[in-house]
């Protein structure tokens, strides 16, 4: 086999793993890498800045299950890609972060701009490497390293380091360039510890499945689908999983942490078995209170030890469930009519101090849900907002939703609208974000009008950090640091050649997203000042 340059190398090793954009933003120790991917036929997207890219890297790999790729320059530029990195590890998303570094020759000694990237990206990786000349000639190996521990249970971000003066060296012969590589486990099964876990299922009267993102990561929804049937068991999803059964199906019963939170713990403490399927404590928004007794079923042991599990189940989560539900006999557990009862509460613990005559924040999710196509891919930020959006956004696949309730990092909406549309151009795209969140990333809809990506993204304009600016009143403090003079979000996205509408009541939000279903490619991306009042968050949490 020819030798390649470990440039050409590393950017066909991403080609093969199906990556088609890389997220970055440009430096002089990567150009060299910038010019082999695009001789790849890989594009790259020049973010407005390397924390944004980052999460464009995330949110491709959440909407495809395809790993996803950032590049940045060396220090300020790795510095600066941090947040993006911390956020696919927490959020258990495979990522492959590569820096450029200066050339190893002076890595010792130079000290401008020269950060030590192994022991930052330490904490926030599943594993940091590094490629000089004198490891190039392993730089096969290195990559198919990378990308394996990205992808592997639970997944995450891997950053690898590469000093300037390596990318031309040659790369050494390629043992044959991988394709996509394995995501979650094999079909297999282990029990561990003690007990009969279909026995205790069995026994069970009032058992609830909490499904998370492992479950969606092994495409489990039609076994959860079938089992919650034959069972009759209502399932109970984590925000990071929402889709992996459909909201509308009659044993769907809620996302844990979100708005109406109560009416969840509540359901969770009254059952008599807690079946977790894929279900990571890392979206654990309060703190787990309950006693009932769970049944592990994971990709990974129960490591977390945030609940205690007598038994546990490892392995692909399709497969678990999909052996719980072929060998289930026994009369459904709850009758759907009790299913849709406990919705009913839920409904109306999320919609409460909804004001009349108020655009509340309830009413611009539901407005939203219902002007967008079925098969729209919703992103939203992180604040009060989300927490509404996170409950009331009716999902009905898997992956439509992208949302961050790992690291759970503000900026997030924006950057991953525009990398859901690029990498999934025939789904309709809507970002529900917050008005804070917004101001930070704001200026990456220029990328999305450059590139003729007609996203549309609602802005809960409230004037507020409203997720702290509540906590402050919690305790008594008055606001401080947490409200915000408005910004003319339409001028504002006028000007970065999107189109922009404000709005104050529910009727003239219809009205803005009347035509969401026509805005077909290559239409301007779509801001809509939603000034809302944020009233009902008060009551809500
Ligand atoms: C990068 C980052 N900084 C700070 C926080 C802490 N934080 C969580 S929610 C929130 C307020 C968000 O305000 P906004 O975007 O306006 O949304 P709202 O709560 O008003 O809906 C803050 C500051 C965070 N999660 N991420
Ligand atoms: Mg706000």
């Amino acid at each position: 086999m020819a030798q390649v340059s470990t440039a050409s190398l590393l950017a066909g090793y991403a080609r093969a793993a199906g990556v088609r954009h890389i997220f970055g933003y440009p430096g002089e120790s990567v150009i060299d890498f910038m010019e082999a991917s695009r001789q790849q036929g890989l594009e790259l997207v020049s973010a407005v800045r390397e924390a944004t890219a980052a999460f464009m890297a995330e949110a491709a790999a959440m909407a495809t299950g395809q790993p996803g790729v950032c590049l940045s320059t060396l220090g300020p530029g790795s510095t600066a890609l941090l947040n993006g990195v911390a956020s696919a590890t927490l959020d258990r998303v495979p990522v492959l972060a590569i820096s450029g570094q200066i050339e190893s020759s002076r890595e010792q000694v130079f000290t401008h701009q020269v950060v030590d990237h192994g022991r930052m990206f330490a904490p926030v990786t599943k594993l940091a490497l590094r490629l000089d000349p004198a490891s190039a000639s392993s730089a096969d190996a290195v990559a198919r390293k990378a990308l394996r521990t990205a992808v592997a249970e639970r997944p995450g971000a891997v950053h690898l380091t590469v000093t300037a003066d390596a990318w031309p060296a040659p790369a050494g012969d390629s043992e044959g360039l991988i394709a996509a590589p394995p995501l979650a486990a094999a079909g297999t099964v282990d029990v561990h510890a003690g007990g009969d876990p279909l026995r205790d299922l069995r026994a069970a009267r009032r058992p609830v499945i909490l499904a998370g993102a492992a479950a969606v990561r092994c495409a489990a929804g039609p076994e959860l689908a079938r089992l919650a049937e034959r069972a009759g068991i209502p399932v109970v999803v984590s925000p990071m999983a929402k889709g992996v059964l459909a909201e509308d199906h009659p044993y769907f019963a809620g996302v844990l942490d979100m708005a109406g939170h109560r009416v969840l713990w509540d359901l969770l403490s009254g059952a008599d078995l807690i079946l977790a399927a894929g279900f990571d404590p890392v979206e654990l928004i309060s703190p787990w209170s309950v006693r009932t007794p769970v049944l592990h079923a994971d990709t990974t042991p129960n490591t977390d030890q945030v609940y205690p599990s007598r038994c546990e189940l490892v392995g692909n989560v399709a497969a678990i469930v999909g052996w719980i539900a072929a060998q289930w006999s026994g009369e459904p557990r709850w009758a759907e009519a009790d299913v849709a009862a406990h919705r009913a509460r839920l409904r109306a613990a999320w919609q409460a101090g909804r004001a009349e005559g108020r655009l509340n924040p309830s009413d611009v999710v539901a407005i939203a849900r219902d002007a967008a196509p079925a098969e729209t891919i919703m992103t939203t930020d992180v604040g009060s907002h989300k927490i509404m959006a996170g409950q009331a956004w009716q999902a009905r696949r898997p992956r439509s939703v992208l949302v961050t309730n790992g690291l759970s990092a503000m900026g997030f909406g924006v950057p991953a609208a525009i990398a859901a549309r690029l990498t999934l151009p025939d789904r309709p795209v809507i970002a529900l974000v917050g008005d804070g969140g917004f101001a930070m990333t704001a200026t990456e809809l220029r990328i999305a009008a450059e590139l003729g990506l007609p996203v549309t993204v609602i802005v809960f304009a409230d004037g507020s950090l409203n997720r702290i600016e509540l906590r402050q009143q919690l305790m008594g403090y008055p606001a401080a640091g947490t409200r915000m003079g408005a910004t003319d979000l339409p001028a504002l996205a006028e000007a970065m050649g999107c189109d922009g509408v404000r709005v104050d009541t529910p009727a003239a939000l219809e009205k803005a997203l009347s035509d969401l279903d026509g805005r077909s490619a290559g239409a301007r991306p779509l801001v809509v000042e939603a000034r809302i009042d944020p009233a009902q968050y008060e009551v809500q949490f």
